[in-house]
């Protein structure tokens, strides 16, 4: 069956791993978007053949819109559930929109290196490169102690994506890396997280062996 043929549903591969999966999950959660779309699993290092065909860079998530398109990357899937369903806060406007955006970024690097730290880590002893492991929780702890001084600015009752992606990036931490213990040192950030995490579209998306 061609992606157009199927039921008018959108589709969404995806690996209950991955925190850029997790991003797009609790997005179409928060967005009530849930019935509108099946969710296929994937394993992207395996490569399947039929995903390839999809998306040759063979990563996670790829949504297929309505019209069969796919769209290969979290944030051009965020983009677009955004026109298709309501219920999330928009982002400030002003100086606070380039502040807000500045946090998410930080959360997307922090994902950033945490799914590199665990990609590297899965090499062969011989092979994993101390040297890179180190720079990456170096750049994951300033971060975090970045993201801890500006809790304040965090929403808690209408979240927009960079409340969505900070969850997502701490909960990967808990998933990958729970021997940084990122709360220590970090209250505000640890006091927000506790009650954000929470939330259904957070409860239901919590990462998962795969
Ligand atoms: N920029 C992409 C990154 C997606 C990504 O790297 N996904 C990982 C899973 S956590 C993946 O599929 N990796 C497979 C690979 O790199 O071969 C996004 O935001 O969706």
């Amino acid at each position: 069956m061609s992606e157009t043929e199927s039921n008018n549903k959108m589709r969404l591969y995806r690996n209950l791993a991955s925190p850029y999966t997790r991003r797009v999950r609790a997005v179409i959660e928060e967005l009530g978007l849930a019935g509108q779309i099946e969710e296929v699993d994937v394993d992207p290092y395996a490569a399947p053949p039929e995903f390839l065909a999809i998306n040759p860079l063979s990563k996670v998530p790829v949504l297929i819109t309505e019209q069969g398109e796919a769209l290969p990357d979290s944030n051009l899937i965020i983009s677009y559930l955004f026109t298709r369903g309501h219920g999330m806060a928009a982002l400030p406007s002003g100086a606070k929109r380039w502040a807000a955006l500045r946090r998410q970024y930080l959360a997307e690097g922090i994902i950033d290196a945490a799914v590199a730290s665990t990609n590297e880590k899965r090499r062969p002893e011989g092979i994993i490169y101390q040297v890179f492991l180190d720079r990456q929780v170096a750049a994951i702890q300033r971060a975090v102690a970045r993201l801890d001084e500006e809790a304040a600015e965090l929403n808690q009752e209408t979240p927009t994506t960079v409340e969505i992606t900070i969850g997502c990036a701490l909960g990967y931490l808990d998933f990958r890396m729970p021997y940084l213990e990122w709360r220590k040192g970090h209250d505000a950030l640890a006091a927000w997280y506790t009650q954000f995490g929470e939330r259904p579209s957070m409860q239901k998306t919590a990462p998962q062996p795969t």
